[in-house]
């Protein structure tokens, strides 16, 4: 943990305006640490760590960050959209020189303006996800024609088949010696039972049926800022944005709003999947990103809305297997509460597909 000073001369790296006044840890990530800075100039801001254990291209992933928001902001411009600051991210360049993150060698930084006045939730209500459709759906339709090239700043994140893989992987090294536990060896048994149907869109991927595009591939409903009127300001938490099937931001967001309980309830008879966020959630989407959905694409939300609780359930349970080195935990069996939970929510999504299929097709 770096102290204040420390963390203050970070900051004094960067061309912020202002003396600082006070940092303050922020939100509640489980892979960057983020703080916010409040100055005595015009604006306050978000400095973030960010976790070069898991991002280890650091360069690229600041490269299509900034691509990203110089594409949005030009689109907000062309709009004559007013309170641009507010509608998507900016970074701060150091000092000397332009780049938009700095680094001792060691542990790397950014900044970015923080957004007054934004409210983030950790659920929403279904009018809520109405406006959180919509605004993923506009998100993924401003980056259609991007010009620049992205990276995958994590390899394959959102690929099911390696993740897959990697729980095999996991189960086999068994370093923390989890196996031994026979409710652990049981659920491995389970998830495997569908990997062959959730690893579909892999397949149809290499047989050039179901295309990628730009997503954002962490829209969980705390990465969405709104304002005080319910309006979806911006999105947040831009690190994960490459290339990826659209499953990826409709799946995740449906992941976490629409459990009845947060991802990490260990009290899995709470958890299940709500068709109201469900149903207000896929209108707002559709509406938005039907200017490119192919129909395979369309077709397939309910598969996307059950791959999400199953992918995540299976990158839980992996880390648990291998003693907890990815997700931050805030006690020793965390990662096993969030995979049962995952679980739960993925068997209640799959019980209801046929609802979602009819009102995917009403819409
Ligand atoms: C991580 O950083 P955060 O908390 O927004 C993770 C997501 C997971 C999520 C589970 C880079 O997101 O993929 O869905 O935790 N991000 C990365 O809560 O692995
Ligand atoms: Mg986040």
């Amino acid at each position: 943990m770096k102290t204040q000073q420390e963390l203050a001369a970070i900051v004094g790296k960067f061309a912020i305006k202002g003396n600082i006044k006070e940092i303050k840890p922020l939100g509640n990530g489980l892979i960057n640490d983020t703080f916010k800075v409040d100055t005595d100039g015009p604006e306050a801001y978000v400095l973030q760590r960010i976790n070069n254990a898991i991002f280890q291209d650091v360069e690229l992933l600041q490269h299509n960050i900034e691509c990203v928001t110089r594409h949005i902001r030009a689109k907000l411009e062309a709009a004559g959209e007013a309170d641009i600051d507010r509608k998507v991210l900016r970074f701060i360049p150091l000092k000397d020189s332009p780049k938009t993150y700095w680094t001792d060698g060691e542990t790397y930084w950014r900044i970015s303006v923080f957004i007054p006045d934004a409210l983030t939730f950790e659920a929403v209500t279904p009018e809520y996800s109405y406006y959180a459709g919509k605004a993923f759906g506009r998100f993924e339709a401003q980056l259609a024609d991007i010009p620049d090239t992205l990276g995958e700043p994590i390899p394959d994140f959102h690929n099911m088949e390696l993740r897959a893989r990697q729980l095999r992987e996991a189960v086999a090294a068994d370093k923390a010696g989890r196996m031994a536990d026979p409710e652990v060896k049981a659920l491995v048994g389970e998830i495997q039972k569908y990997e062959e149907e959730m690893t579909k869109a892999e397949r149809l991927f290499r047989e050039g049926k179901l295309p990628k595009r730009i997503c954002h591939c962490d829209t969980k409903v705390n990465n969405m800022l709104f304002d005080k009127e319910g309006n979806v300001l911006c999105v947040i938490d831009l690190d994960t944005i490459m290339p990826s099937f659209v499953f990826s931001d409709f799946g995740d967001f449906l992941r976490t709003a629409a459990n009845f309980v947060a991802e990490d309830d260990p009290d899995t008879s709470k958890v299940g999947f709500n068709m109201e966020i469900f149903k207000a959630f896929s209108k707002g989407y559709i509406e938005s990103a039907k200017v490119f959905l192919t129909p395979i694409e369309k077709d397939m939300l309910p598969f996307a809305a059950c791959l999400f609780p199953y992918m995540q359930c299976v990158r839980f349970f992996a880390d648990y297997i291998n003693g907890d080195t990815y997700y931050k935990i805030k006690y020793a069996t965390h990662n096993m509460d969030r995979t049962r939970n995952q679980w739960a929510l993925f068997q209640s999504a799959l019980a209801k597909v046929p609802e979602m299929k009819a009102w995917i097709e009403s819409l």
